[in-house]
């Protein structure tokens, strides 16, 4: 080794040796600098060459998959990146920043880029840039899930069930088309509901036609049916807070006469609700014996839990839209939610979402990550992995896989007998068929964008999704 080789090995690695330079600071001897950059034994060493953000919307939903390319030949790995109402924004973060920044770099070192890549743009936790870096973090874990043959639920600690219980999404117009809906569900293996009803002439969440059926899995308001409301600049889908919370004891006693004491049941308020009459509908809910009661408050609201826990015995779940761990540590260390259910790819990725399990497991909390349809097949998969190796696992949300889905990302996971199955493949176990993802381009265009930020009362003021 020549002098100048020696040396530039030797600042390398100058942090984990202890050898003591002039000025009293310590750096790596030349010998352990060399162990620090080797590969792992029967490891080869490979860099990340390329990383770039796909976009495709097979079911008419825009989503976003990040792909790592590495030095070894046909070696990548993929990560869900969609974050629909602004995807063409995770592009840019994607390609314009993080590219850069990891080419050359080390793909193994999982941990250490994470931490690097939400450092790196000093101001941190949007949905955008921790979209962005979720994807690169999803797409690691599958390129060291491959290059150790093994699932990527193996590298998190191994499995503690057979497959992973999911909970459907079962939406009408009236309380007897919702349990129509569920008995289909339930003749088909399920045993976890998600119950939203529509009221009449207004934009109800996740009681559309056709939500919960894949295409549009759970992220409709009822347009079609909703009146406008408000004039000129103050039209929109009307939706009148009253008239919700009065429909859903109704919706529950119903299912419940119909449906039995066996199915567990689910609702999601989607933050609707003022504070005060969230807890209320809690309270009046409580002889239906729901499995949770979904985001009673929005994010900005999180101070009321206390009060809600106070009061009402329903179980509660929360997190889709969290992105900063101080909107959870909080909630859970104070025991005042029963089920975490983060958009994985909204909190960064795999890596975050582990230690979020981790962290709940203390406090009894169980995992129920967020999976509606506008989340890729590459992120239900790694919700998948994820809950295979969680103890406290809760439940999993999942939409139906159309068939065009299905053949844009070969080894979708399988959802039978109620519950989703996993490949048993290296890495997350799904691919992307590129060339097909080209025949479903996003589009941008209204019909498209799921009509968020159009909600308004009767009067015009505007309202919370
Ligand atoms: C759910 C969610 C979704 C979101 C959607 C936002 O519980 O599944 O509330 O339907 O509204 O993912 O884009
Ligand atoms: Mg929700």
């Amino acid at each position: 080794m020549n002098r100048r080789n020696f040396f530039q090995t030797l600042s390398q690695g100058a942090a984990l040796a202890g050898l003591t330079l002039g000025g009293g600071r310590r750096v790596l001897g030349a010998e352990a600098a060399t162990l620090a950059t080797a590969p792992t034994p029967k490891l080869s060493p490979i860099k990340i060459t390329r990383v770039k953000a796909i976009l495709t919307a097979p079911a008419r939903i825009r989503l976003c998959v990040v792909k790592v390319e590495t030095s070894e030949p046909g070696l990548y790995g993929l990560g869900c990146a969609t974050f629909t109402q602004r995807i063409r924004t995770v592009v840019t973060a994607v390609q314009e920043y993080l590219a850069p920044f990891l080419a050359g770099k080390d793909p193994d070192n999982i941990e250490d880029l994470w931490q690097a890549m939400y450092q790196s743009s000093y101001w941190r936790n949007g949905p955008v840039l921790m979209n962005a870096l979720s994807g690169v973090d999803a797409a690691l874990w599958d390129i060291k899930g491959k290059r150790a043959a093994m699932p990527v639920y193996q590298l998190l600690g191994g499995k503690c069930r057979t497959a992973v219980p999911v909970y459907r999404h079962a939406a009408g117009r009236t309380p007897e088309e919702v349990a129509e809906r569920a008995r289909q569900f339930m003749a088909q293996g399920a045993r976890y509901i998600r119950a939203q009803v529509g009221v009449e002439g207004q934009a109800s969440y996740g009681a559309g036609v056709g939500a919960g059926a894949g295409a549009t899995a759970g992220s409709v308001t009822n347009v079609a049916e909703a009146k406008l409301t408000g004039e000129g600049h103050f039209r929109g889908e009307m939706f009148e807070p009253a008239a919700y919370r009065r429909s859903v004891p109704k919706l529950f006693k119903y299912l419940r006469e119909q449906l039995g004491d066996d199915i567990e049941l689910l609702h999601d308020m989607h933050e609707r609700l003022a504070p005060i009459d969230a807890i209320g509908l809690a309270k009046e809910l409580e002889p239906y014996r729901l499995f949770f009661l979904e985001d009673p408050f929005a994010p900005e609201d999180v101070g009321y839990f206390k009060v809600l826990r106070q009061q009402s015995a329903t179980p509660i779940a929360m997190g889709e839209l969290f992105n900063n761990p101080n909107e959870w540590l909080d909630l859970v260390s104070g025991r005042l939610i029963d089920f975490i259910r983060c958009h994985v790819s909204q909190i960064g990725g795999i890596s975050a979402a582990r230690k979020i399990a981790a962290l709940c497991d203390f406090y009894r909390v169980r995992t129920a990550w967020h999976g509606p349809g506008d989340t890729s097949p590459v992120s239900h998969a790694a919700n998948l992995h994820l809950d295979l190796a969680t103890w406290n696992f809760g439940i999993q949300e999942c939409p139906t896989f159309s068939e065009a889905l299905r053949e844009v990302f070969p080894g979708t996971p399988e959802l039978r007998d109620g519950m989703l199955w996993c490949n048993e493949k290296a890495g997350l176990g799904i691919d992307l068929n590129e060339t097909l993802a080209a025949k479903y381009p996003i589009r941008d265009d209204p019909p498209f964008d799921l009509h968020w930020g159009r909600l308004r009362d009767r009067d015009g003021t505007i309202r919370r999704p």
